[in-house]
């Protein structure tokens, strides 16, 4: 026999503790798009205490819409020690240039992410920052269907060593940060510089370099980093985004 209450109560329980356990965290990360996911997995895979919060129902951001729809997405040479290391299976087009579903990299992301103990709480918007001594020291979190629904309801804080940006084109932690006073980021103006023109082999290159702290204990991966430093977006290759999110798990952890 199946009680419907013990249904109730199996979900309160476990959604509750797992919900519980991400307040205190060594890395939050905003966004679970392929560059959060990367270095969820980069960071967890070495022990660190990893979550992501991911406004979204689905996680993959825009991984598995790939291009105009079609389930495919490009990755370049470089791209492919991360793909191996997930196991996603790929097919040369020609000489540099890979393909790969974008669904079974999403599902293999996420699998990789999971198996490392990284936690991912969908449904859950960052809406805010944390600084404290001129240091981001955690995140302010609300359920999207509260914001959604554009009510006035509290939000929760929850405390992390090191915050990442990862909400692609719309920068949105950067952005919150600036909103407050007196706040500056580490780019030439101190805000935001905005997301250049299509221009792939640009936009791959610079991502890398573009991934780092842009604040005392806050870094940005991912298209974050080319918006907020003012570079390139790419199209459909997700190269970058990966080597993104590992690029900053690594400066992390050189930190903790
Ligand atoms: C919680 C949030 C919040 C918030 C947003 O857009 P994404 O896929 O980001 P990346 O950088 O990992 O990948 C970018 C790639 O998908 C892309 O758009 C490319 C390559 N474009 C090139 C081009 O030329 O257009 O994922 C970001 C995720 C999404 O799932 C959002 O729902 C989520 O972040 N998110 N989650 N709190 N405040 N804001």
């Amino acid at each position: 026999m199946i009680k419907d209450t013990t249904v109730s109560k199996a979900i309160l329980k476990r959604g509750f503790a797992e919900l519980l356990k991400t307040i205190d965290s060594d890395v939050v990360i905003a966004g679970a798009g392929p560059s959060g996911l990367s270095a969820s997995y980069y960071l967890a895979r070495d022990g660190v205490n990893v979550v992501i919060f991911e406004r979204a129902l689905k996680v993959g951001g825009g991984m598995p819409g790939g291009g105009i729809g079609f389930p495919v997405i490009v990755i370049q040479e470089d791209g492919l020690e991360i793909i191996n290391e997930f196991g996603i299976s790929y097919e040369e087009f020609e000489k540099g240039y890979y393909t790969a579903n974008s669904i079974e990299c999403t599902a293999k992301l996420v699998a990789g992410a999971i198996d490392n103990h990284v936690r991912i709480i969908n449904l859950t918007t960052v809406e805010d920052i944390m600084v404290k001594e001129g240091k981001t020291n955690g995140v302010v979190i609300n359920r999207t269907a509260i914001e959604l629904a554009k009510l006035h309801v509290d939000p929760i804080s929850v405390r992390a060593r090191f915050t990442i940006d990862a909400t692609g084109h719309a920068t949105e932690l950067a952005k919150t940060l600036l909103k407050r006073k007196g706040i500056r980021l580490t780019t030439p103006s101190g805000g935001i510089e905005g997301e250049g023109p299509m221009w792939a082999e640009r936009g791959e290159k610079d991502i890398l370099l573009n991934t780092k702290e842009i604040f005392p204990n806050l870094y940005v991966t991912g298209m974050a980093a080319n918006a907020v430093f003012g570079s390139p977006r790419m199209g459909p290759i997700f190269g970058g985004m990966l080597l993104s999110g590992k690029k900053v798990a690594e400066l992390i952890k050189e930190r903790l």
